[in-house]
This record gives structure tokens, C-alpha cells and sequence, in this order.
């Protein structure tokens, strides 16, 4: 018992050191959580305002009917009690009563049903939208394409920060920023004001898109498409995460949206499509060694390194790649099949998403780094001609 009792004392001890550490750094994050926070996201959208009010306005009713039926009943228990000589009145099969306890009732569901039905069915109206986005849902990050409208044809992935990921690996957050676990590397960028759809989907198994500050919510599943809207009215950074556990790093797949101004919106655009041409690899282009395993380096720290880590060890079931012989292997067709079709039933994912150089340079440098000294090199070309198969 005493034993018992000094774990839980120590126990509690640790998680009030733990809160105590962490109430220090965290901070409000504009358009994110805020620190103790109670109430809804502030809106940025009607739809959010309109969420608000009705959550308040049933919250509301709620509490004043309980505590007008509660205060009614205590009252008459202890003003009637038996002690006192109370008769108990006999209003069996009253009309009256019933015809009150029916209509009031439903009078009230009434009010509450009308302007709720009238926010869904406007939540679910994602008819002339200025602008069309694609968010595909991957373990675990998020797709954009988009779709139409302005920026038509971009297409991106947004990952978390692995500075992120790796201060949450290693327990210390004591110097986490306000965005702990909500910076990415690609936001998704909107203009403000306009109207925004955005169709959901999923490449593995269902997650979902959710930004509170516009009060949106959908599912992302694997070959459907869903969509939902919205039209932001500030300008600013809003966060949100995927909403549908899906494995094992849900905790790691946020969603920033940058909401800035026409004008911004447009540059961005253009600096985007200038981007993506000069990125846009030749796949028949012929590499040096050098030069693609730089290349491969940071493929391999964006992707490759949450898990099999950047020792190239490994971890339990992640099966090292330094000193692998698959990776060892003179023969590379192998190696790339892995990579582009994933294995052990997706617990190493697929990553035919990966452009032809990127998954050549990501091998090259596993083929090269750590102890895996074999100087070979793998061309583009040759992940090309394994996609076929
Ligand atoms: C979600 C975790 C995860 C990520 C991310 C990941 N892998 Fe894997 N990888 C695994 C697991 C688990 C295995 C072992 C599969 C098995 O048991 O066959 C594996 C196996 C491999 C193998 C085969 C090793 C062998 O000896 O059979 C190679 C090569 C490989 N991964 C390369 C990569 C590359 C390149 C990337 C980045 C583009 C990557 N992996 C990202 C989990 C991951
Ligand atoms: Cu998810």
C-alpha cells in the first residue's frame, strides 16, 4: 500500500513538472489553439460565425430549460414533502398537461431545427466556387492539387516540419515554437474572400480535413470524393489537423492554410508555375554521382528518415538500411521495386508518388551513405523502365 502510494505521489509529482514545463513555452497561436483555450476557433468565415452562434445559442436553451425543470422539481420535493404532510395531487390522464408537454417541447425543437438546418444545408452548397482544391490524404501528409481557377494545374505535398518531428521524438519541448507540431514545409496558399471548394479524398485509408477557424470538416476516404467550401474573410495563417485516426502518426499530418491577399495570391501563383518548370526533372537526364546524392539526401531526410532514421538504422520492424543487402545489391531492380510498391504489406509505404529522379537520387544515396560505400549509382532512367513492371 505505502509503495502504491509513494508511486503515485512521485507520479504526480513528474506530471506537475511536465505541465509546469511546458505552461512556460507554449503560447497563443493565431489562427491555431491558444493556451487554455475553452471556446470554439474564432471564425473566419460565415459559416464558422454561424456554428458559433448556434452552439451557443442550444447551449443556452439547454441550460435554462435544466435548470428551470430541476429548480421546479427540487422545489416541489422539498415543499412537498411527506414530513410535512403533503398530499400528493392526482392528475392522471390530464389533456391539459399532455397537450403542454407535447407542444412546448416541440415549439422548441422547431426553433433550434430551423436555423440549424438552414447552416448545413448552406455548409453543403459548394456550387460557383472561385477556386477548386484537391486534398488527398496520405499516411501521413496531406495532397493539394489544384483543381481549378486560378493556380490550375499546381500540385503539391505538405509535410510536417521534420524539426518538428524530430523535437516530438526526443521529448524535449521545452523551446517548441507557438506551431509545435502544426508548421509544414507547403502550406496550402488561398486568396481571401473568395470561395474556395475543396474535394476530399485518400490514397490509403480514411482521414479527414479539418481547419476550425472556417468551420469545415470532411472525411477523406479512399475512392470517394467528398467536398465541402469555404471563404475566408481575414488574411492570416489558420491551422488544422487531420481528424480521422490513421495510424500510427495521425498526431503527425497538420494542415496550414496561408490566406493572403489577391494580389499576393496572384504572385504566388506565378512564383509557383516558375518553380514547378525549373523542377520539372528530366528523367532521361544523366546524373553524376555527387550531385544525386545530394539530391538524395534531402529526399531522403523529407521522406525516409521519420522512420528507418538518419543512422539508417532503423527501429524494431523498420528494417535498417545500412549494411541491407537489398541495398547493397549490385543489381538496383530490387531496391527500386521496394521503394515505388512499398513492402511488408504497406508498413514500408509506396512512394510511386516520388518522382522518377527523386526516387533514383533517394537510392543513390542510400547506396552511398553510412557504410554502404558501394559507389553506385542509379539513374533516373532505370526507375523509369521499373515503374512498368
Ligand atoms: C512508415 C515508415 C517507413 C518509411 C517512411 C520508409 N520506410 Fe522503408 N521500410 C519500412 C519498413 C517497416 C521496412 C521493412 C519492410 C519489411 O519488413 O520487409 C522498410 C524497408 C525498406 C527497404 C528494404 C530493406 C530490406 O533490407 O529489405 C528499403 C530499401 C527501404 N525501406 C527504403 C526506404 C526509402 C528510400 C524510404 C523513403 C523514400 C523509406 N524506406 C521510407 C518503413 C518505412
Ligand atoms: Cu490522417
Amino acid at each position: 500500500m505505502k509503495s502504491i502510494s509513494n508511486k503515485l505521489a512521485s507520479l504526480l509529482l513528474i506530471a506537475g513538472t511536465w505541465v509546469g514545463g511546458v505552461a512556460h513555452a507554449v503560447q497563443d497561436l493565431p489562427g491555431g489553439p491558444a493556451v487554455n483555450q475553452l471556446n470554439l476557433h474564432p471564425p473566419v468565415t460565415k459559416i464558422a460565425e454561424e456554428q458559433h452562434f448556434l452552439h451557443w445559442m442550444m447551449l443556452i436553451i439547454c441550460t435554462v430549460i435544466f435548470v428551470a425543470v430541476f429548480s421546479v422539481m427540487f422545489y416541489s420535493i422539498w415543499k412537498h414533502r411527506q414530513s410535512k404532510g403533503a398530499k400528493a395531487a392526482n392528475f392522471h390522464e390530464s389533456v391539459t398537461v399532455e397537450v403542454v408537454w407535447t407542444i412546448i417541447p416541440f415549439i422548441i425543437v422547431i426553433l433550434m431545427a430551423l436555423p440549424a438546418t438552414k447552416v448545413l444545408v448552406a455548409q453543403k452548397d459548394t456550387t460557383n466556387a472561385d477556386l477548386t482544391i484537391k486534398t488527398t490524404g496520405y499516411q501521413w501528409k496531406w495532397g493539394y492539387d489544384y483543381i481549378t481557377g486560378e493556380g490550375e494545374g499546381l500540385a503539391f505535398i505538405s509535410t510536417l516540419d521534420s524539426s518538428h518531428r524530430v523535437m516530438s521524438d526526443s521529448g524535449n519541448v521545452k523551446e517548441a515554437p507557438a506551431n509545435y507540431l502544426l508548421k509544414v514545409d507547403n502550406p496550402m496558399v488561398v486568396p481571401v474572400n473568395k470561395k474556395i471548394r475543396i474535394i476530399t479524398t485518400a490514397n490509403d485509408v480514411i482521414h479527414a480535413f479539418m481547419v476550425p477557424a472556417f468551420g469545415i470538416k470532411q472525411d477523406a476516404i479512399p475512392g470517394f470524393v467528398r467536398d465541402t467550401w469555404f471563404r475566408a474573410e481575414k488574411i492570416g495563417d489558420y491551422y488544422g489537423q487531420c481528424a480521422e485516426l490513421c495510424g500510427k502518426e495521425h498526431a503527425y499530418m497538420p494542415i496550414h492554410v496561408k490566406v493572403v491577399s489577391a494580389e499576393d495570391y496572384t504572385a504566388w501563383v506565378a512564383d509557383q508555375k516558375k518553380k514547378a518548370a525549373a523542377k520539372l526533372d528530366d528523367p532521361t537526364k544523366v546524373w553524376t554521382l555527387e550531385d544525386i546524392v545530394k539530391r538524395g539526401e534531402k529526399v531522403y531526410a523529407a521522406n525516409c528518415a521519420a522512420c528507418h532514421q538518419a543512422n539508417g538504422k532503423g527501429a524494431g520492424p523498420i528494417k535498417p538500411l545500412d549494411g541491407a543487402a537489398v541495398v547493397l545489391d549490385a543489381d538496383h531492380a530490387k531496391q527500386i521495386q521496394i521503394v515505388l510498391k512499398g513492402a511488408a504489406n504497406g508498413a514500408m509505404p509506396a512512394w510511386g508518388q516520388l518522382s522518377d529522379t527523386d526516387i533514383a537520387a533517394v537510392v543513390s544515396y542510400t547506396k552511398n551513405n553510412w557504410s554502404n560505400k558501394t559507389g553506385q549509382l542509379v539513374q533516373p532512367s532505370e526507375v523509369v523502365a521499373q515503374r512498368g513492371k
